[in-house]
Order: structure tokens, then sequence, then C-alpha cells
């Protein structure tokens, strides 16, 4: 075999828009390109900002994805997917129409200025860790796991709505 898909788990996040609509065009998008393969998804959660600005409430979601795109590369196309969806970089955490992270990209890690993986804030951030608990637990993250992690982090900002197929007529 010349070469290996890697797994990759994505962060998506909205809270500018019709912040639903941004996440099913996201996992479309990213569907839609033949050498990415959609391999789960989570619920999508409603969460509070944090960090950054006053600003509207997030949803939030992750994503695994199975692909031989580098980690250069499958980037490129998160940051296109997110300016194909109205993203327009003003403030620093600042609200937007959509974000796409690289939270993991198989046991990489690097440290460049463009990319750091696995994702350094990663294991602080419940709207990461606890959709990423429901389709990866057993995902190291640091010295521990998601699911562990998961469990042991402030919930208090987060609203499972449900299935992003199931979020009907939800913003
Ligand atoms: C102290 C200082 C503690 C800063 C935390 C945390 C800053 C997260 C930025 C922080 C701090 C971030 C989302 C968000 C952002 C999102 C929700 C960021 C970057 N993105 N809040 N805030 N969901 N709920 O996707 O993650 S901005
Ligand atoms: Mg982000
Ligand atoms: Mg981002």
């Amino acid at each position: 075999m010349a070469s290996t898909q890697t797994t990759v788990y994505l962060a998506l996040g909205s809270n500018l828009g019709d912040r639903v609509a941004m996440l099913r065009g996201a996992v479309e998008a990213l569907r839609s390109e033949g050498d990415i393969r959609l391999l789960a998804e989570s619920a999508v959660y409603e969460t509070a900002p944090v960090g950054g600005p006053e600003q509207p409430d997030y949803l939030n979601m992750v994503v695994a994805v199975a692909t031989l795109l580098s980690p250069d590369a499958l980037l490129e196309r998160c940051l296109a997917i997110e300016t194909a969806h109205g993203r327009v970089r003003r403030e620093r955490w600042g609200a937007r129409t959509l974000d796409l992270d690289l939270l993991s990209y198989g046991d990489t890690e690097r440290q460049t200025e463009r990319l750091r993986l696995p994702h350094p804030r990663m294991a602080e951030r419940a709207f990461v860790l606890v959709p990423l608990a429901e389709i990866a637990p057993e995902l190291r993250v640091g010295d521990n796991t998601a699911g562990r992690l998961a469990a042991q982090v402030d919930r208090s900002g987060l609203r499972r709505i449900g299935m992003l197929e199931e979020c009907g007529g939800a913003r």
C-alpha cells in the first residue's frame, strides 16, 4: 500500500447567521471532497462563548474524518470551507459564521506557527471535549483520554441539542 489514511478529529463552531446551516454546509463540504471520508459525527451542542468579546452563543460539534491529505493540505481545505461560509476574520476570538479546527491528526505532534497538533487548548474546552468524547472516548488527550476529561469538565455552559440531521427548525 502506497499510503494509509489518517484519522483526524475536527471541531466545528458557529455563532453567526444560520448556525445549523453553517454546520450542515461544513459537513457537506467535507463529505463532498473526494479525498476526505466522514467517519463519525457528534451531537450538536449550544454553548456559552468562552474568551473574546461579548458574542452570541455557539453551536459546536466534532467530527472524525479519514484522509490521505497532509495536515497542511487539510488545513487549507478547512480555511477554504470557512471562507465559503462567509467567515471574515475581524478581532481575535470574535464571532464567526464558521470555525473549523484540526484537533488531532493521527498521532502527529507538530508545532508550527500555522498549525499546532494536537490542538494545544483542546483539553480545557468543554465545548470541544464533550462532543469529542461522544465519538472518541478512548482518544488520548495529553496524558488522559477524551472520555475521562469530559467526565470531569464543567458542562454548565453546554446544552445538547441533538444530531445535526435532527436539528429541525433550530436557527
Ligand atoms: C482564559 C482566557 C480562559 C481565554 C479561556 C478560551 C480564549 C477559548 C479563546 C480563554 C479562551 C477560546 C468558541 C468559543 C471561541 C467556540 C464556544 C477559543 C477561541 N470559540 N466559545 N470561543 N465555542 N462556546 O467554538 O476557543 S474563540
Ligand atoms: Mg476555534
Ligand atoms: Mg479556528
